[in-house]
């Protein structure tokens, strides 16, 4: 299924007059706060966030798993339900894929697909978390730190392949979220485990291409419950540090030990220029993968403020940087959940980008602190909605992403092309 442009255009035209009087007001109101709106609009256009080739289909838990229909049943089908999105809110033009559960067996026909929707092809995940069929050996007891070198040499090498794929298909970096670690006391020797994830990711990193990164995930617990190898981005940042300029941390905001002050480590990885990029989503006790936004709306707004701040004192703009959503779905339909999660996403980059930095300097040097939180929390309170929906109609998206979706039957027509009962591959 596609979305034709003529039906963005007549769902917006229906739209717009209560769009315009919305964003004509806020116009002005950021006017006499010195704010050109149109500077924000084109930060906003720019900004892409990919999608991972996993969150197109339900997630589940440990407890079971509740399929929606029409979920993608081959790659071709996960590329194309990206293409809904982007052709919706023209915000998600690239998909991040999975191997081995997206081996894609004829890169050129792939490649042609998504470039007929406008999309490009993200980061490339590896996957020795779980053991594959007819795989030799056992990642049960781990892989890149594994005690035998044999195993740790399997999942070097399937490292390699997944950047083979991803140089096939245009893609400029490799993500590696690695769960090693122990589940007791005394299981593992955790400098041992350092060493050997250290010999197995320089092996891996003299494979990237010359244009290539690679990016080092944390997070804190999970599968393993009593030491992760890579924990927290202190150690990430000590892996990405020996193994070369190359390789730069991955932050994923569920990945952390609760209240822990995600804005204070990005802050603190963008002075050392050592940030990768980000998996958003949302979270209110572990990683719970969540919408994004939908739990802790003002955090997510207090990244963006240190986001904005390393990108402008880097000269980056934001396609410099890899932005995700590392989300699960389960009871929600995933594309709508994508859409408000991108959505949520655009939000907090604008109320950061309102912020005034030179006052907010100047409340810090006088130790100011009531202005201080006060320029920060009117940045927030501004309902900066009609200058996302007026990107969105820029760029040629729509203004109501999940109205439209809704208008035009989106999922009903997925299910008769694709059937009620479908389990999209990998998860
Ligand atoms: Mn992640």
């Amino acid at each position: 299924m596609k979305i034709e442009q003529y039906k963005i255009d007549q769902h917006n035209d229906s739209l717009l007059s209560r769009h315009n009087n919305q964003f004509i007001f806020l116009k002005e109101q950021l006017g006499e706060q010195g704010i050109n709106a149109n500077d924000i609009i084109k930060e906003l256009e720019a900004f892409q966030v990919a999608i991972p080739s996993w969150a197109l289909g339900t997630g589940g838990t440990r407890f079971g798993r509740f399929s929606g229909g029409g979920e993608p049943r081959s790659l071709e089908e996960k590329v194309e339900d990206v293409g809904l999105l982007h052709a919706l809110n023209r915000s998600s033009g690239s998909i991040s894929l999975h191997i081995p559960w997206d081996i894609p067996q004829q890169a050129e026909s792939i490649i042609s697909l998504a470039s007929s929707l406008d999309l490009k092809f993200d980061a490339v995940n590896s996957n020795t978390f779980q053991d594959q069929k007819d795989q030799q050996l056992s990642y049960k007891f781990g892989s890149l730190s594994h005690v035998d070198a044999s195993v740790r040499k399997q999942a070097v090498e399937h490292n390699i392949e997944v950047i083979k794929y991803g140089k096939d298909l245009g893609s400029k970096a490799l993500s590696i979220w690695l769960s090693d670690g122990s589940c007791f006391p005394g299981q593992s020797n955790f400098v041992r485990a350092f060493q050997n994830t250290l010999e197995s990711l320089q092996e891996i990193y003299a494979a990237l291409p010359a244009d290539w990164k690679v990016f080092v995930e944390y997070k804190a617990y999970e599968p393993n419950f009593y030491s992760t190898v890579i924990q927290d981005w202190g150690s990430s940042l000590l892996f990405c540090q020996k193994l070369g300029p190359k390789a730069d941390v991955l932050v994923d905001l569920g990945h952390h030990l609760p209240n822990a002050n995600i804005e204070q480590i990005v802050a603190t990885l963008m002075m050392e220029g050592r940030l990768a990029g980000f998996h958003f989503n949302d979270s209110k006790y572990g990683d719970d993968d969540l919408t994004v936004g939908s739990i802790r709306p003002y955090m997510l707004f207090l990244i963006f403020v240190e986001l904005v701040e390393g990108m402008k004192r880097a000269g980056n703009g934001s396609e410099s940087y890899a932005w995700m959503i590392d989300a699960s779905h389960n009871v929600k339909d995933p594309l709508e959940d994508l859409l408000q999660s991108v959505e949520a996403i655009l939000i907090s980059y604008a109320q950061a980008l309102l912020v005034d930095r030179k006052k907010l300097e100047q409340a810090r040097i006088q130790n100011d602190v009531v202005s201080a939180q006060q320029i920060l929390q009117n940045a927030f309170r501004t309902d900066v909605r009609p200058l996302v929906r007026e990107s969105l109609r820029l760029s040629g998206g729509s203004l109501d992403p999940i109205g439209l979706f809704r208008n035009l039957k989106v999922r009903n027509e997925l299910m008769n092309e694709r059937g009620k009962v479908t389990v999209a591959t990998g998860l």
